[in-house]
């Protein structure tokens, strides 16, 4: 019995490997060619929670991994040792990772590979081989390589860098990747804030260290846990510069990163701007450029997300690759802003705790308020992505707690109407609703003046998927058969993100899978930018009817004919019907028939906000 169970595990794992090698290759030829960029991203949901995964125009399936910290502490974490924990492990080797190549460990340092990697959750041992100073290709377009920043008029910044237990490889790789590739007159001078890190070395190791650099760093601590967010305010609050660049503590900026952000803030101080953020691998850590064609935003449930640029950003690119683009959200770990402006837009929200939502709040804010948020593309630094939090979640309730009170602030304060909706949809934050207490921050919308969210939504994401008062929003049944139109996969289970559209019983107003909006345009998407869609017109004997990322064409547009009830595929003129015989697994396009049954729809709202 044990033995046939610890087999099943190998086998898990020597799978978990082959997927990760899978992945590397995926990301290989990316990282390697000058990327045209031409490459239409699109987004898919979540095979795993912590991860994000797109299919390029091409039709590589590539994952980003991101992190929602839901891994309960010391359920999985080895024997780690108090001596272990706070021993620095880095000794670089000779050519170990340089020019951003990967590090492979011998399969006999498997073991120790494995129990370290739990202490940071990336792969501390690789880390540590690579050197603090480990060069980097120059992975900017050329365009960009041949841009004159003016330099001598750009203003100076104050990096702040905020951690709690971060590596000693990972910290001072980013912060020596900052000092060799920033020009020495921009840096005023490096802020490390110690969010009350338990480690020896990060004591005064640290300070010994930084203090012989040839760029001022200064260590301040807190010493209790308050958090990212207060930690940065701490940051902020001793910065002497005219402005502030945050970065997270496991960064590496490449060759001319900075430039373009401070540009960015010379031309126009309300703007905040971030780099691209490329991809430090977290099992071997390989330098892979990421795409400079997509934006963030959120989906249904506040979290974060990279969905393919909106249309007029496109159209802007063509005319100039080197312009920094406007984005409704930001990742929130790297950015620059205008020292006074950070403060003139109410810094952070200093009531939200440890980790999550703060990167939405400021966004949303940012845009309301009178400023913008961008991405400058020629701008790139890279940044270890994890799949799990290494840290704790002090206070009751963990993770899932501290980040729903840190949404449902955002929510309460800048979501209008759409806070009901992200309470529907997320009845764990509806729980904590009525614990947080966001005055303050409403009293500071209010002075500033901010425009609502609706205009959020008008100007800023008109491509967005949530409801609205000129949309549908509700299921979609089939009057024959009784049960609702569904998209493929029910979330959080690792089944396909994209694929069949089929009939399933309806259930539960707040299922998110069975809930559409129907937009003006003639869209019928959902959660996650995915739309219906079906092939060209004429292109197909047999058309069937997928959900697929939403892509703005026609072959996405349909109208409903209310005496009828058919829903009809604008393109070819057929309407939405059973599946056929040929494949019997999604729905179909037929010819219009009004006596068929089984071309019939109904429409049933359902409510979203109070003010509907
Ligand atoms: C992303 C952002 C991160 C932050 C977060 C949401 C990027 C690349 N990263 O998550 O900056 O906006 O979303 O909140 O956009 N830290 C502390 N104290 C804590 C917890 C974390 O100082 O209690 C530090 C941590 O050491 C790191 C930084 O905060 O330097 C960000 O944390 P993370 O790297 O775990 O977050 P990440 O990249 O998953
Ligand atoms: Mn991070």
């Amino acid at each position: 019995m044990g033995l046939c169970r610890r087999r099943w595990r190998v086998l898990g794992f020597a799978l978990g490997v082959l997927f990760f090698i899978l992945i590397i290759h995926i990301h290989v030829p990316k990282a390697q060619k000058d990327v045209t960029d031409d490459d239409i991203m699109i987004p898919l949901k979540s095979r795993h929670k912590n991860q994000e995964e797109y299919i390029d125009k091409r039709g590589i399936h590539v994952v980003v991994g991101h992190y929602l910290g839901d891994e309960v502490p010391g359920k999985t974490t080895p024997n780690l040792t108090h001596e272990l924990l706070n021993s620095n492990g880095y000794s670089p080797q000779p050519h170990a990772g340089e020019m951003g190549n990967p590090v492979q460990i011998p399969a006999w340092e498997a073991a120790r590979m494995q129990q370290l990697y739990h202490i940071n959750k990336f792969n501390l041992l690789a880390s540590d081989r690579i050197s603090v100073n480990r060069s980097l290709p120059d992975v900017r377009k050329k365009q960009c390589q041949g841009k004159d920043y003016q330099v001598d008029r750009l203003p100076s910044t104050s990096i702040i860098i905020v951690f709690h237990n971060e590596a000693w490889s990972t910290l001072l790789r980013t912060v020596h990747s900052v000092i060799n590739r920033s020009p020495r007159r921009l840096l005023k001078e490096i802020i490390m804030v110690d969010d009350a890190s338990e480690r020896d070395f990060l004591k005064k190791p640290l300070e010994d260290y930084v203090a012989k650099l040839s760029v001022p760093v200064r260590v301040i601590r807190s010493d209790v846990r308050t958090g990212l967010i207060r930690a940065r305010l701490l940051g902020a609050q001793v910065a002497q510069g005219d402005t502030l660049t945050f970065l997270d503590a496991h960064c590496e900026a490449t060759t001319g990163w900075l430039e373009p952000l401070l540009s960015g803030i010379a031309e126009d101080r309300t703007r905040v701007v971030c780099p691209i953020i490329d991809i430090i691998n977290d099992d071997n850590f390989q330098y892979v450029r990421s795409f400079e064609l997509h934006w963030g935003a959120f989906n249904w449930n506040l979290h974060f997300r990279w969905y393919a640029l909106g249309h007029r950003e496109v159209d802007q690119r063509k005319k100039d690759t080197t312009k920094a683009y406007r984005t409704p959200a930001m990742a929130g770990g790297l950015f620059s802003i205008e020292k006074d402006f950070f403060y003139q837009i109410g810094s952070y929200d200093r009531n939200m705790d440890v980790w999550g939502g703060e990167n939405l709040e400021m966004s949303f804010r940012v845009w309301m308020c009178g400023g913008s948020v961008e991405i400058a593309p020629c701008s790139h630094v890279g940044h270890v992505f994890r799949k799990s939090s290494p840290y704790t979640f002090p206070g009751k309730g963990g993770v899932g707690s501290i980040l729903y009170r840190n949404l449902a602030r955002v929510a309460t304060v800048w979501l209008d109407d759409w806070a009901d909706f992200y309470f529907k949809m997320n009845p764990e934050a509806d729980r904590v609703r009525d614990e947080v207490n966001v005055r303050e921050r409403l009293v500071l919308r209010n002075r500033m003046q901010c425009q609502d969210f609706q205009w959020y939504l008008d100007n800023v994401w008109p491509e967005h998927f949530l409801p609205t008062k000129d949309r549908f929003f509700g299921k979609i049944r089939h009057e024959q058969k009784g049960g609702c139109l569904q998209k493929p996969g029910i979330i959080g289970t690792a089944s396909q993100p994209t694929g069949p559209t089929v009939i399933k019983d309806c259930v539960i107003e707040a299922f998110q899978p069975q809930l559409f909006v129907f937009t003006k345009k003639g869209y019928i998407m959902t959660d996650e930018s995915v739309c219906l869609d079906a092939p060209d017109a004429s292109s197909s004997k047999d058309p069937q009817v997928r959900i697929m990322a939403c892509n703005e064409l026609p072959r996405q547009k349909w109208t409903y004919d209310e005496p009828s009830k058919q829903i009809r595929h604008v393109q070819s003129g057929l309407c939405l019907d059973l599946p056929s015989q040929t494949h019997p697994d999604t729905l179909s396009l037929q010819l219009c028939d009004s006596t068929l049954r089984s071309q019939r729809w109904i429409f049933e709202d359902v409510k979203w906000s109070r003010n509907q």
